[in-house]
Parts: structure tokens; C-alpha cells; sequence
């Protein structure tokens, strides 16, 4: 057995080299009560309690609370940030066409790259642009949209993007090679135009098989298409559910929103009380069928898919299948710390967890 099986599911879950850390971080930042509500079980409780044991208490500089190891994810190493990904929407570069109407226009790359996806746990991703989740592409309905797709992976990749396009423009091996689409070589480019309909939430990702591997790489990211008349103003996030198989037997070590387990437990989400917030929720995990998202102490209005104005549901929870996903949009009407996680409590505790912050 390598060292990489070593680091199991199982193990994990048994309180290892993630999840102990992080539940005595988890230990540091709530009240015991806190804790036990939040984790929902004696097991659990005892090892935060064991691991905190060996802790010391009140370690934060900077804003950035300490793990029991020392350790805490090197953003700067990964190229990328969870907190800064949850606001940062790329609109790419327009000019005007003849018609007068916007083309709008970006260029992904395709680059392999290894990321911290949790503290010390090392995954060998392939990224979009360097990042995990890729860049997310937000434009509106009815533009002329055109991604230049440059492969400089060691491995042949696609972008599939969800949305109304013509088979060519798919990113689906066997389909336009003939006019240099399909699957896209190493050392290859090709570019994608289509128009952005319907407007909604969307998503893209890599369309080369094995696809669950070339998806759980990293090959993914959300796509936006606003409507010709917007949506309200908003406090916008983009939260992609994924996991990570980092010892690829075919089952998820580690889960998250934005890609690093535990993130947002030192690093909450920052809100403000009364404005409305919304949420761009995407599941794109895989090896589990299901992931969900559930908020504590507050409701949310959801619009499955984005393309429609009008919402289907004002729930606390909500469950999305694999490349499902949906707009929320909430109001938090008290200040204080909020948990927000999977309610499958086992992606819980394997880092898909966090708090909003609500001042
Ligand atoms: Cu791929």
C-alpha cells in the first residue's frame, strides 16, 4: 500500500489528519454546545474533544485561525483563493460587432497543476486557468460569446458548456472533428462561439473520458447568463460543491465548496444583515450521486437552474444531483454566526462545512 492510500475515506472520518484539525479548530471557534449541535454526535464530539486536548486555545493572528498541525492551506502555492472565488465573476473582454450586438470573448487554458485542497492533503489537479473551480464566465442573454481554448495539459480535454449551442460547439469527442472540435490534443487550441442562451445558471466542464476522472480533476466552473433585465442587486457568491479522490479509488477524501475543505470554518463568509445575498449554487461532484446545501437559522427563496424569474421554493436545504444547480437568495435577518454545510453529514465532515459571518 503507497502512502497515498493510506489516506482513506475511512480514516478520515475516523478523526485523521483532516478532520482532526479541523474539529479542534471547530473546538476553538464554538461553544461546546456549539460544537456538539454542529457536528451531531458523541463519536465526533469526543475526538474534537481529545484533539483539542492538545491544542492550544486562542491561536489566531491575522484573521487566520491555526490548525492543531500548524498547518493551514498555502492559497499563494494553489494560485487561487476559496473566499475570493466566491465574488469574482469573469465577464471576459467585449467589443461591438457590425450588428451592434456584444461579443463577448475569453480564453481558458488547460494546465496541470497540484493544489492543497485541504491542510497538507495534495491533490495532482488539472485546472482551467490554474484554478479549481475555472474562472466563472458571466455574460448575458443574447450576447455572441467566444472562448478561446488553448490545451497546454499533458492530456487531450474538451470544454462542454451546458446551455443551447450547435453539436459542433459541444466539446464532445467524436462530434465536429472534422472542423477542428471534438476532442483538443495537448499542444492543441480550438475556439468555441455560440450565443448565451437561455439565460440562467450554468456550467462548464471537460468532456473526455474517462469522464469522472477528467471532471474531478478540476476540469469545471460555473457559467452565468444573466437575463436581458438583471435580477435585483445582491451580494453575489458562487459556490461550486466539489470532492476530491485524493488516493483515486473512486471515492471522495475530501469535500468543499470552492475546492479547500474546512475553508470557510476559519474563513467565514462575510454578509451583512438585511441586504440580500445570492447564491450561485453548483453541484459538480462526483463518485456520490447526490451532494446538498443547507443553511442553519435562515430560509432561502431557490430558482432551480436560474431560468426562471420566479422561485419554485423557500426552503433551508436543498439537493442537487451531479452538474445540477440553482440560484438561492436570502436575507439574513440577524447578526451572528451561521453554519451552512452539506447535509449529507458525512461530505460534512470531510471539509464541505463552513459559517457565514452575519455584521
Ligand atoms: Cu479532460
Amino acid at each position: 500500500m503507497d502512502e497515498r492510500a493510506g489516506i482513506s475515506r475511512r480514516r478520515l472520518l475516523a478523526g485523521g489528519i483532516v478532520a482532526a484539525p479541523t474539529l479542534a479548530l471547530l473546538h476553538e471557534t464554538l461553544p461546546h454546545q456549539g460544537l456538539h449541535h454542529a457536528l451531531g454526535g458523541e463519536a465526533t464530539s469526543e475526538a474534537a474533544a481529545a484533539t483539542a486536548a492538545h491544542t492550544s486555545h486562542g491561536s489566531t493572528h491575522g484573521g487566520h485561525a491555526q490548525f492543531a498541525t500548524g498547518r493551514q492551506v498555502d492559497h499563494r502555492a494553489n494560485g487561487f483563493h476559496p473566499t475570493e472565488i466566491l465574488r469574482d465573476f469573469d465577464r471576459g473582454r467585449t467589443t461591438r460587432l457590425a450588428s451592434g450586438r456584444v461579443l463577448r470573448e475569453w480564453e481558458l487554458v488547460a494546465l496541470d497543476k497540484e493544489i492543497e485542497v485541504a491542510p497538507g492533503v495534495h491533490y495532482p489537479a488539472w485546472t482551467y486557468n490554474g484554478r479549481v473551480p475555472g474562472p466563472s464566465l458571466r455574460c448575458e442573454q443574447g450576447e455572441r460569446l467566444r472562448i478561446r481554448f488553448v490545451n497546454a495539459s499533458e492530456h487531450p480535454h474538451t470544454i462542454h458548456f451546458h446551455g443551447i449551442h450547435p453539436a459542433f460547439m459541444d466539446g464532445m469527442p467524436g462530434i465536429g472533428e472534422e472542423r477542428g472540435g471534438g476532442v483538443i490534443e495537448r499542444g492543441q487550441s480550438f475556439t468555441y462561439e455560440f450565443e448565451a442562451e437561455p439565460f440562467g445558471l450554468h456550467l462548464y466542464h471537460c468532456h473526455v473520458s474517462p469522464l469522472a476522472s477528467h471532471i474531478s480533476r478540476g476540469l469545471y466552473g460555473a457559467f452565468i447568463v444573466d437575463p436581458k433585465q438583471g435580477r435585483p442587486e445582491a451580494d453575489e457568491l458562487v459556490m461550486v460543491m466539489n470532492g476530491f479522490d485524493t488516493n483515486f479509488d473512486g471515492v471522495n477524501e475530501v469535500y468543499a465548496v470552492n475546492t479547500v475543505g474546512f475553508h470557510h470554518i476559519a474563513d467565514p463568509v462575510r454578509v451583512k444583515r438585511g441586504e440580500l445575498v445570492r447564491i450561485f449554487l453548483v453541484n459538480i461532484l462526483e463518485f456520490d450521486p447526490l451532494n446538498s446545501f443547507h443553511v442553519h437559522a435562515n430560509f432561502f427563496h431557490y430558482f432551480p437552474t436560474g431560468t426562471s424569474l420566479e422561485p419554485i421554493e423557500f426552503t433551508d436545504t436543498v439537493i442537487q444531483g451531479q452538474g445540477q444547480r440553482g440560484i438561492l437568495e436570502l436575507r439574513f435577518p440577524y447578526p451572528g454566526r451561521y453554519m451552512f454545510h452539506a447535509h449529507v453529514s458525512e461530505f460534512a465532515e470531510l471539509g464541505w462545512t463552513g459559517f457565514f459571518e452575519v455584521s
